[in-house]
């Protein structure tokens, strides 16, 4: 059956249940998105021609929102607490259902064992799934997993095992909210986006002197009485903290503080602001884009150490190495000057120069294509048609059969899966002819190599690298050659001119790096504004 793009979503609506403040959130999104959404349809339909797209069957269960799990983002929906991850689940849904799939949503892990077919306590983990299911998992994990966790055995013989991970995925198989590693898939979400008139509009009205402070929960405000004492030298501040009855003492008098906004009255809010000012938490969250689409400057702060799960307690237990060099590190990255401004906060100087900078620049709104509708569609669609982990060539993975049933899962996270057409041809997807290597300098992951070429990490390749012939072609002169499980091989170690090969495919991994080791890694090109893409990826 051919999938047809949907406007109306009104079926949605009924599909995503009610009752929770968190279900509530997610509809009201979707409600208000839907004319955008059927937009970038239209858009997305043009571009694809008469490109065939199978209807898939997909099961997307909540996990995060189950009653088993202990749901414990409902209750905060209407006090401060994450919205991130609602506003994300909101816009799978929404691009998986204007896609056209067949779509079921399960908030209780009685109605998935039900849609599964599974017996009760199994199901919800894939560690207790039935086989050929696993293959057809997706996971949505917001901060990402790295190969070196993902990886069992690995995992726990070198102290890479934490409470999530160590599942022997597919590392594609997870889906994170901002492309972190290339390891896993790049998910995103959407931030609405303005028409021309809109944006002409909102650069008339900007107040050269408003700010709004990022951080709804008053704890983040917390020991913050110097910078706002700077700021207040310059702009009227805004905040929109949660309080019950009155002011929380960590907010100072001086400031507006709105309480806590309905998501449209927030972005009237940043619509009139210049300037939008995080203190360091939360991480990577979605309020930034949303600023800067609506025309405000993003003033953050640089983290010098960087915060890792090694130093820090929020990514603590988290399975990932990455170190977070600022509060949001795809602004400063991906977007930058004169949208994001990344400064050292302990130098009141240099911040307070900032500010003063900022207030004469003017900007426009920006939005990364990534983060539109369309984008978001085109980057679904994309992996809908062609990533098939039960037919992955190189890795052995577990159940890596194909098989008709649909679908499944999910304990703590949220997971979201899709069923993938057994007929399908696992044609090599991204194509091999894009692939670019580079011998990395010793200590560099292959995540940064490649970024240092303007290209990026693509993990599938490994396969094409992982020989004596790869290391010949890029002429390193290997003494000897070793197969042994390590997630930063292939690579060169220096003394001893050792080249050591990947021996377990599951443990390819673009992140990681050791000063040992000059690694070798695949590299490809990527769509402008579509990271997660190459070129002739569609
Ligand atoms: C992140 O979650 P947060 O919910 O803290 O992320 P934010 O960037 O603050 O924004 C989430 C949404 O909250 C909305 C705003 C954003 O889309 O439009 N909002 C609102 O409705 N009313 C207001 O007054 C202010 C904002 C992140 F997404 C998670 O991954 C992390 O787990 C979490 C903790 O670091 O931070």
């Amino acid at each position: 059956v051919q999938a047809v793009f949907r406007s109306n979503l009104s079926h949605l609506l009924d599909l995503m249940g009610s009752g929770k403040e968190s279900l509530i959130f997610m509809k009201k999104r979707t409600k208000r998105l839907t004319a955008q959404w059927a937009l970038a349809a239209q858009r997305l339909a043009q571009k694809l021609g008469a490109t065939r797209r199978d209807q898939k069957q997909i099961l997307v269960h909540i996990g995060f929102l189950t009653e088993e799990s202990g749901d414990v983002f409902s209750p905060r929906v209407l006090k401060g607490g994450p919205l991130g991850e609602m506003v994300q689940w909101a816009d799978i849904l929404a691009a998986l259902y204007v896609l056209g799939h067949g779509l079921r949503v399960t908030v209780s892990l009685k109605e998935l064992q039900s849609n599964l077919g599974v017996p009760p306590g199994r199901g919800s983990c894939p560690l207790t799934m039935p086989l050929p299911l696993i293959c057809r998992i997706r996971v949505i994990d917001t901060f990402g997993t790295e190969p070196a966790y993902n990886h069992e055995e690995y995992a726990t013989l070198h102290g890479y095992r934490t409470n999530w991970g160590y599942w022997n995925l597919n590392p594609k198989q997870f889906m994170t909210m901002f492309p972190h590693t290339p390891d896993n898939s790049f998910m995103g979400f959407v931030s609405e986006e303005l028409n021309e008139t809109e944006k002409q509009l909102i650069k008339g009205g900007k107040a050269s002197n408003m700010a709004v402070v990022y951080g709804k929960e008053a704890s983040i405000w917390k020991g913050k009485e110097k910078f706002l004492g700077i700021l207040n030298k310059y702009m009227e501040i805004h905040g929109t903290v949660y309080y019950e009855s009155q002011r929380p003492p960590e907010v100072p008098a001086f400031v507006k503080n709105h309480g806590l906004l309905p998501q449209p009255e927030f972005q009237q809010l940043l619509r009139k602001a210049k300037l939008f000012i995080g203190f360091g938490f939360p991480y990577e969250g979605p309020a930034p884009l949303e600023a800067i689409a609506n025309g405000c400057i993003f003033l953050q702060s640089r983290f010098s150490p960087p915060h890792s799960s090694l130093n820090h307690e929020f990514f603590r237990g988290k399975p990932t190495s990455r170190e977070v060099f600022s509060q949001h590190p795809y602004a400063e990255n991906f977007i930058g000057k004169p949208h994001v401004w990344t400064v050292d906060y302990n130098n009141s100087e240099e911040f307070e120069a900032a500010i003063k900078a900022i207030m004469r620049t003017q900007v426009d709104p920006y939005l990364p294509y990534e983060y539109t509708c369309e984008g978001m569609l085109e980057r679904i669609h994309a992996y809908i048609q062609h990533q098939d982990f039960c037919v992955a060539p190189g890795p052995a993975l577990p159940g890596a059969h194909t098989s008709q049933s649909p679908f499944v899962l999910a304990p703590n996270a949220t997971h979201l899966e899709w069923a993938q057409n057994a007929s399908l041809a696992p044609a090599a997807w991204p194509p091999a002819h894009s692939l670019r290597a580079w011998l990395a300098t010793p200590g560099r992951a292959c995540t940064d190599t490649c970024l240092d070429h303007g290209l990026i990490c693509e993990p599938s390749f490994f396969p094409f690298l992982n020989s004596q012939d790869a290391f010949l072609k890029l002429q390193v002169p290997c003494d000897s050659t070793e197969s042994e499980m390590n997630h930063l091989y292939p690579a060169f170690a220096q003394p001893g001119q050792e080249c050591y090969l990947q021996k377990d495919p599951l443990l390819f991994s673009c992140a990681g790096s050791n000063t040992k080791y000059r690694r070798l890694c695949p590299c490809r090109d990527f769509r402008k504004g579509q990271v997660a893409l190459c070129q002739g990826c569609l």
